[in-house]
């Protein structure tokens, strides 16, 4: 089919019965064991979720469907009609992550399509309170508020208040609700940023012609297209490729998986049954905190700032000092480490290969040259340090230091982005959630006693 609900809709039978199956013969079977480390250690490496889309493997990194991010760029498709290869589209993810097939290049014109016929307007009333609050108002919050006020148009929430819906076809509903949420947040995060940097006034015009992260460019007003309302100083060919950059970044985020915070609390939330809006917009919440999402706004801080100490971004022996006396005052570095994986991001690569492609565009910026050495000195610092299991860079390393480039250099919003990619991944579990029909997720919890207990009885 050339739609993607009836795709789904198509699938979802054999999925359902497949789920019914295991569920019968393997209830009892052990996976895993829990220990009291993993009590109080943030319950690391537990397999305890059901996750669909995205799996995490330590050594080679995410995987969509079982695809690499380099397959992703080799058979996703991308903006149609064009003589030269752009970035894969995210509407083209969203597809393989609901499916689990890769979209036809019609597929995804019509997914894109959708989104931006879905998208053309936010509800009178989000852009009324988005209006209302303080422009300084951090722009995390601005973007949980907006979502958390869109779940008065939730057609799940309304169905099912009216009490005329059965479970099996929640999903339905949930679908709709997750489709049109995505396709708002190009104009909440255009209206998050003028309302941070232009006192609420637009910067943009919203192009129902044009793909998802074209809008969130135009909305920004960061392309030298007319939809753009500032004077971007952008060439065609910045602007262009400021606009495939958003489509790798938007892209490349869509998820990590099931445990991470911002994903985990969607599914937590959206297992209560709260709609959509409310569940992304606590996911939201997560994603705001500095060892999450927020990584990537620390790092351009750093990298200011080592810039500022430094001779020179090529100067090896100033940045290992610098490296040093961050972790001798009991700092992380930021960009590097992380829970699950053990070698360099496969994300992190393909921003620095977004970098080595234009080398004209980026070798005169000492931050970007900066971060890029980093890459090369910073692992050698932390393994002799000895701590960071992971002493790799991790995606943020690159990303917001490109955003900076291109003049995104409001820090605090980088991770608003971030946030319009993670809806992708999170929801779509939300809407296999409902297809499995999962139940409200409830762990037991110990106290310090129960687990002294424990601890003697061994
Ligand atoms: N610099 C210095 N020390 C680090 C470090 C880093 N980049 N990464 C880890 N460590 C330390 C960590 O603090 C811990 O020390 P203590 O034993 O004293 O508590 C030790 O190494 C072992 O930690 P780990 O097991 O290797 O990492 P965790 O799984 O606990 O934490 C991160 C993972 C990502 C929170 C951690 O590596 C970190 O704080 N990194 C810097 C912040 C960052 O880049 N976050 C972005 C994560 C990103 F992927 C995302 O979610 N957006």
């Amino acid at each position: 089919s050339l739609d993607l609900k009836s795709t789904m809709v198509n699938l979802i039978p054999k999925r359902r019965a497949e789920l019914l199956e295991i569920r019968k013969n393997y209830q009892n079977l052990k996976v895993d064991d829990i220990t009291i480390g993993s009590i109080i250690g943030g319950m690391r490496g537990n397999r305890s979720l059901l996750w669909q889309s995205t799996s995490l493997d330590p050594e080679t990194g995410i995987k969509f469907q079982g695809y690499t991010i380099q397959e992703c760029q080799d058979l996703l498709p991308s903006v149609s009609n064009k003589g030269k290869k752009e970035n894969f589209l995210p509407e083209s993810i969203l597809w393989l992550l609901m499916t689990g097939e890769i979209p036809t290049q019609q597929q995804a014109d019509n997914l894109s399509k959708e989104l931006a016929t879905r998208g053309t307007k936010l509800p009178e009333y989000t852009i009324k309170i988005m209006n209302d609050l303080p422009k300084n108002m951090h722009p995390m919050t601005q973007l949980a508020i907006g979502l958390a006020s869109m779940n008065k148009s939730s057609i799940f929430g309304e169905k099912y208040q009216e009490g005329s819906i059965g479970k099996n076809d929640f999903w339905e509903y949930i679908f709709e609700d997750v489709l049109n949420l995505i396709a708002a947040l190009p104009q909440l995060t255009g209206k998050i940023y003028s309302n941070i940097t232009n006192n609420g006034e637009p910067l943009g015009k919203f192009n129902e012609n044009k793909d998802w992260s074209y809008n969130i460019c135009s909305l920004l007003g960061m392309t030298n297209s007319n939809d753009s309302l500032n004077t971007c100083n952008f060439n065609d060919s910045q602007s262009n490729d400021f606009i495939n950059l958003m489509r790798l970044y938007t892209g490349i985020h869509v998820d990590h998986e099931g445990g991470n915070v911002s994903a985990h609390t969607t599914h937590l939330v959206g297992s209560a049954l709260s709609d959509p809006y409310l569940s992304y917009s606590s996911g939201i919440m997560g994603l705001a905190g500095p060892l999450h999402g927020l990584a990537a706004q620390e790092v351009v801080r750093f990298l200011i700032q080592m810039n500022k100490e430094i001779s020179s971004p090529n100067n090896e022996a100033e940045i290992e000092e610098y490296l040093w006396k961050t972790l001798n005052s009991n700092k992380v570095i930021p960009g590097y480490g992380h829970a699950v994986l053990r070698r360099p991001d496969p994300r992190f690569t393909a921003m620095l290969d977004f970098v080595k492609a234009r080398p004209t565009e980026f070798s005169n910026d000492p931050n970007v040259t900066l971060m890029k050495n980093l890459s090369d000195i910073t692992p050698k610092v932390l393994l002799e340090h000895g701590k960071t299991k992971n002493p790799f860079p991790n995606v943020d390393s690159a990303s917001g230091i490109l955003f900076y480039h291109y003049g995104l250099k409001e820090l605090l919003f980088f991770t608003v982005i971030f946030g319009c990619s993670r809806s992708m991944g999170p929801l779509t579990q939300l809407v296999w959630d409902r297809i499995y029909g999962l139940p409200i997720e409830r762990p037991k919890s110990l106290d310090i006693q129960q687990i002294k207990n424990i601890c003697k009885k061994t």
